[in-house]
This record gives structure tokens, C-alpha cells and sequence, in this order.
């Protein structure tokens, strides 16, 4: 064979792999290597704070999703209290329909080995004996949401469920060989749940796989860290707020006709936080004013201030737990509980901080026990390796 010929055959092959698909197809039941798909839906806010919080959560979940898990951005639907075509990306309007809809996407796409994340937020109704959350128009009820999920090809689900009232939610969708992240509002409560902020900043930070005593150090966050890292900042960023009663605006008691709420809040990043997700709402952060107390050896009146100088310097510390003492005066009460569950009965789930107390780490638990599949379940990664590194180092 002449040079010339060789390089045409050369030039041809190079031709056929540029008309060619770059690689194996990234989704669906033919692709060879399993994929990750995400359906992310945030429901009505019921408040213009609350609902810009949800939007925020939605955004961001997609963000780590793709950003630091990997998931195909085609692979992430993304639904919200009010829809926005020109967004980027786009979002649809979080109705049952539309949420079938994604699922129907899902479903036609969605591999046997492929990983499937759901990612709710939003107030959950739990005054009627099923669970719902509440979307625009008619609500999501718990059992259709069941039908759907256990309509897809494949069982490697992971929920998030941060929506109030997430607990009723449980009840359908507990089933072997799913991870389930529930930060759930007391049935008293049924208000309100911030568990979306610290799951997501579990996966933003990075922190979760170096927290102390859970996490394994092997540079991904697993479903089990993520869970400590989430349910310990939710924990504390309640425990680190306390009412100022004693707050007297410009030195005065407040007024009857003062219709704001105030806190002192502590650390940080905390006090970072706080901001963000409760400005425009009724609650102001402080510094308060103490009053003087006559000093009994001196006869003089005396103010002392035991907070330190910059409250916006101040290390996130660790609140103070046990015994009902001084330091629970004041304090906002923890209006959220969150657990973790990855085997199919309800008992095996891991409730971290009760009573107001962390658990150590579980010992390297066997295959089908509580945590093995969370500490082998990555987003993004639906391949679950047989082998990792212990937890709690
Ligand atoms: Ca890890």
C-alpha cells in the first residue's frame, strides 16, 4: 500500500468518528454506563420571604446537582410556585400535572441502574390523614407521588424531602433500597422547615465529608454525611437564636403597636444566614440593650454586656445542650426534627439530635442495617462501591 492511500484510509476514519457520537449515550436504558436524573419541586410559599427561600433552594439544588455532582442539565427538571420559561433554565410551574409530566420525562429516560433524585421543599399539609405538599392548584398528595416513583425503571431513588409535615410523606415512600432525607416539621408546627438550607450547604461546602466524627474523608459527600452536616447546622442555627425580650429600641421598652420580633443571634455564618432568609419579614436581628443592675459592694449601677464586642466575628460555636438551665432561657425552640432513612422499616430511622443530643457515629454497620446504604449512596454516582472508607474518623 502506497503513503497516499494509507492517508486517505486515515482521513476517512477520521471523517467516520467525527460523524459519530462523541461517546456512549449518557442517559437512558440504552446507555452503558448508568446515569443520574433529578426532579426538583418546591411548592407554595404561602409568604413573599418564604417563597423567595424556595425559589433560592430550587436554583441551588440544581447548581450542585450539575455543578458538583455531575448530572446532565438536561437530566434536572426543575418545578417552582411560579413559572419561568426564560429563565436559565427554564422553569415550570409546580403543578400535579406539570410534576407528572417530569415523571413521565423521568420515565422514559431513566435506566434500571440509574440514580433518580427527588428534591421537595414547601409546606406540607398534614391536617388530613395523607400527607400532601402544597403546590399551586390542587395539591400533591403522597400516595400519587408514590405511584409515580414506583413507576420508574428503576428503585435507586434518593428523596430529599425537606418540606414541612415531610414525616406523612414517609409512610408511602419508605421502601427497600431508597435513601430518604426528611426534615419534618412537628405536626404542631407544620410551618416553616430551613432543613433545605443546610442540606444544600452540606453539598455547596464540601464540609459534610470532613465533618468531625461522621464524615470519611474521601473528597465526595455521601447521603449519611450529608444528613449529619444538615441535621447538626439545623440543630444549632435554632439553638443559636434567642429572643430579645429585654430589646428596648433607642433604650425604650418596645412598644405594644412594634409588630416586629427581635433576636440576638449568634455566629457567623449563622447570623449570615439569618439574614438571608429572614429579611423582609417581621423578625430583626439585634444587639440588646442591657439594663444597668446597682452593683452591691459599690452602690453604683453597673451594665454589663457578656456578648463580645463584634457578633458578626464570632465563631459558629457549638450551643450548649443538657439539663434546662440558663442557657435555654430565650432560646428558639427547634421547630424541625430531620432523619435519615435507607432501609424499609421506620424504626431503623436515624433521628441525630434527640433529645437535643448527637449521636455518635454509628459503628461500620452490615449491608441491609441503618446507614450502609447512605454512606455508599453519592448523588450523581449511581454506581455504589462494595468498599469505603470507615466514617467517623
Ligand atoms: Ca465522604
Amino acid at each position: 500500500m502506497t503513503r497516499l492511500p494509507q492517508l486517505l484510509i486515515l482521513a476517512a476514519f477520521a471523517a467516520m468518528a467525527a460523524l459519530a457520537p462523541a461517546g456512549p449515550p449518557t442517559t437512558g436504558p440504552a446507555a452503558s454506563r448508568p446515569a443520574a436524573h433529578a426532579v426538583i419541586i418546591t411548592g407554595l410559599g404561602n409568604d413573599k420571604a418564604y417563597s423567595r427561600n424556595l425559589l433560592d433552594w430550587a436554583g441551588r439544588c440544581r447548581a450542585v446537582l450539575t455543578a458538583k455532582c455531575g448530572l446532565a442539565p438536561a437530566n434536572v427538571a426543575i418545578l417552582t410556585e411560579t413559572a419561568d420559561p426564560k429563565a436559565d433554565p427554564p422553569r415550570a410551574r409546580a403543578t400535579v400535572e406539570n410534576v407528572r409530566a417530569a415523571f413521565a420525562k423521568a420515565k422514559a429516560r431513566v435506566g434500571p441502574r440509574d440514580q433518580f433524585i427527588l428534591f421537595l421543599a414547601g409546606h406540607g399539609q398534614i391536617n388530613e390523614e395523607l400527607g400532601k405538599l402544597c403546590l399551586p392548584g390542587r395539591d400533591l398528595r403522597a400516595d400519587q407521588l408514590e405511584e409515580m416513583l414506583a413507576d420508574l425503571p428503576t428503585n435507586h431513588i434518593v428523596i430529599i424531602n425537606a418540606a414541612s409535615g415531610g414525616a406523612e410523606f414517609l409512610k408511602n415512600t419508605l421502601k427497600a433500597g431508597r435513601v430518604i432525607l426528611t426534615g419534618c416539621g412537628y405536626e404542631t408546627e407544620g410551618n416553616q422547615s430551613y432543613f433545605a438550607e443546610f442540606v444544600l450547604r452540606a453539598f455547596e461546602t464540601g464540609e459534610a465529608d470532613r465533618l468531625k466524627g461522621y464524615g470519611n474523608r474521601d473528597g465526595a459527600v455521601d447521603l449519611f454525611e450529608a444528613y449529619c452536616y444538615a441535621a447538626r447546622w439545623t440543630a444549632n442555627w435554632y439553638h443559636r437564636q434567642y429572643r430579645a425580650d429585654s430589646y428596648r429600641p433607642g433604650g425604650r421598652p418596645q412598644q405594644p403597636d412594634d409588630p416586629h420580633l427581635y433576636w440576638v443571634v449568634r455566629g457567623r455564618e449563622t447570623r449570615k444566614i439569618w439574614d438571608r432568609l429572614y429579611a423582609g419579614t417581621r423578625h430583626r436581628s439585634v444587639r440588646p440593650a442591657f439594663r444597668p443592675v446597682r452593683d452591691k459592694a459599690t452602690g453604683k449601677l453597673v451594665t454589663t454586656d457578656p456578648l463580645p464586642a463584634d457578633l458578626d466575628a464570632e465563631a459558629d460555636f457549638e450551643p450548649k445542650w443538657g439539663r434546662f438551665d440558663k442557657h435555654w432561657h430565650f432560646r428558639r425552640m427547634l421547630a424541625e426534627t430531620a432523619r435519615l432513612d435507607d432501609t424499609d422499616a421506620a424504626r431503623d430511622g436515624l433521628f441525630l439530635w434527640q433529645p437535643y443530643k448527637f449521636k455518635p457515629c454509628p459503628p461500620d454497620p452490615a449491608p441491609g442495617e441503618p446507614t450502609w446504604l447512605a454512606r455508599r449512596t453519592v448523588l450523581g454516582r449511581p454506581e455504589r462501591p462494595a468498599k469505603i472508607k470507615p466514617h467517623g474518623k
